[in-house]
């Protein structure tokens, strides 16, 4: 039993969906190209499910935020799938692959051949029994990274109405999901290892005016220390969380956001892996010719950090490596190494922010933090190569993602703190 395609995208996820569009403008021939996706919907763009899709009233739900949606261009619905002769095979894992013989096989036993493959398997969120805690299995407890998950995380925010949670974990999906519990009037209580908030990012200062934002909402911090344990009632649901330093939270349910893994399994023996994900180059090749890897699971090299390789965990790198591969693949002579600036963003509540760049070197934070108007630039060799801003318009975001585009040189870091956002703009 078996398929053949010119091209296959391996994983149905944000990556895929911008992948199949810049597919469609090139004018790939019906039958050619193949989505294989272990989800049971098309690409639909990730970010929504920690935000829009938790939201207590009008929440966002298929097929309102399929891809490419989130980038202004048109919904890949199946529809849209059918009439450009784009083969979506749903709710089918992948369970190996062979780069020599072009060939993948489902977990059904179908081999599906191509010429090309782009790997777009993203990633899976960790789970705390890698840390050595058991019990995440319960009904109450949450993980977030696909649809399947939203479903169950609305459901026990659900039955949880005027409750408490315990969210383990203060990165982006700690934080967002802590927005979206007290939206639903739940009261949080947020645990993690480190001394503040989204501590791969932000300085103490950026984390003290969210933490502070957070609590004004009620919401509780406890940190510096881990979950070591859950307690159970005699249905299994969790009851309390213990944490190392002693402390016993009760809770009606939890919701863990510890980071995730790149799914890189597949391919770990046949293709070069670093930095936890698949190798390429600045067309998003492997080191396989015939293969491409892209978004999650991809490390590629980024010319604005002298080629230094990195894997990147956010939808705008999704969308422009995805992208790139297919100009790759399809306009060889005419696509070169992908030039690409870091963007990470976040909203929660009322607040929203942006950063382009690394966070690297010397900060220098500058506006008014008691009022939620205020940003950071990070001076490495005299040159700004990040930039922060909360509550920017579009054309100050612009100008912060320019001035770290063109890393421009800083000779008195003095005056840049006193100017501020203003030393973007007049970039
Ligand atoms: P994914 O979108 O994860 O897609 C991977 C796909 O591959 C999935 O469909 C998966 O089922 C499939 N797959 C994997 N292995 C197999 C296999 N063996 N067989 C078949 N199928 C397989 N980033 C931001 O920049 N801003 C945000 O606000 C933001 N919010 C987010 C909110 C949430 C809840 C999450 C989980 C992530 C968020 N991100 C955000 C990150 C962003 O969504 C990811 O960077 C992006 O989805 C990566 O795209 P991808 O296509 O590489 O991987
Ligand atoms: P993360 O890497 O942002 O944060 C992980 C957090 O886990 C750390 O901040 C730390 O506080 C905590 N942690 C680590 N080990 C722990 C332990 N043993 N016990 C308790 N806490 C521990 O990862 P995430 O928040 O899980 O997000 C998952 C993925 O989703 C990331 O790729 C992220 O980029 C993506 N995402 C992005 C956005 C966005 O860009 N706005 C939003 C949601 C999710
Ligand atoms: O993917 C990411 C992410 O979420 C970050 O914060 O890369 C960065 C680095 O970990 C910090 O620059």
């Amino acid at each position: 039993m078996g398929r053949a395609f010119v091209y296959v995208i391996l994983g149905g996820g944000v990556a895929a969906g911008y992948a199949a569009l810049e597919f469609a403008r090139r004018g790939v021939a019906h039958g050619e190209l193949c989505i294989i996706s272990e989800e049971s919907v098309p690409p639909y763009e990730r970010p929504a499910l920690s935000k829009g899709f938790l939201l207590p009233e009008d929440p966002a739900r298929l097929p309102s935020f399929h891809t490419c949606v989130g980038a202004n261009e048109e919904k890949l619905t199946p529809k849209w799938y059918r009439d450009h002769g784009i083969e979506l095979v749903l709710g089918t894992r992948v369970k190996s692959a062979d780069v020599n013989r072009k060939t993948l096989i489902t977990a059904v036993g179908e081999t599906i051949s191509y010429k090309i493959l782009i790997i777009a398997t993203g990633a899976r969120a960790l789970k705390i029994e890698e840390f050595g805690v058991r019990g995440s299995d319960a009904e109450n407890v949450c993980y977030l990274r696909n649809l399947a998950d939203a479903n169950r995380l609305v459901s026990v925010m659900q039955s949880c109405n005027g409750g408490n949670a315990v969210v383990i974990g203060g990165g982006y999906i700690g934080m967002e999901c802590a927005a979206a519990l007290v939206t639903n009037r739940i009261k949080v209580t947020m645990v993690f290892p480190e001394a503040h908030c989204m501590a791969r990012l932000f300085t103490p200062k950026i984390a003290d005016f969210y933490e502070d934002y957070y609590e004004s909402k009620g919401v509780n911090f406890i940190k510096g220390t881990v979950l070591t344990s859950f307690e159970n009632d005699s249905e299994g649901k969790v009851t309390a969380v213990i944490l190392k330093d002693g402390t016993r939270v009760p809770t009606q349910m939890v919701v863990i956001g510890i980071g995730i893994r790149a799914n890189t399994s597949l391919f770990e023996d046949q293709l070069t892996v670093e930095k936890g994900g698949i190798k390429v180059n600045g067309r998003m090749q492997t080191s396989n010719n015939s293969v491409y890897a892209v978004g999650d699971v991809a490390a590629f090299p980024v010319k604005l950090f002298g080629g230094d390789i990195r894997r990147l965990e956010h939808v705008d790198s999704a969308r422009k490596t995805a992208r790139h591969a297919v100009d790759a693949i399809m306009a060889p002579e005419k696509t070169g190494d992908l030039d690409y600036l870091p963007f990470f963003y976040s909203r929660v509540f009322t607040l929203s922010w942006q950063f382009y760049g690394e966070n690297k070197g010397e900060v220098l934070q500058y506006g008014d933090f008691s009022s939620g108007r205020f940003g950071a630039y990070w001076i490495d060799k005299g040159r700004i190569v990040g930039a922060f801003l909360e509550g920017g318009s579009r054309e100050e975001y612009e100008a912060i993602a320019k001035a770290v585009k063109l890393k421009v040189a800083v000779k008195d870091t003095a005056e840049v703190e006193r100017q501020g956002l203003e030393f973007a703009l007049k970039v």
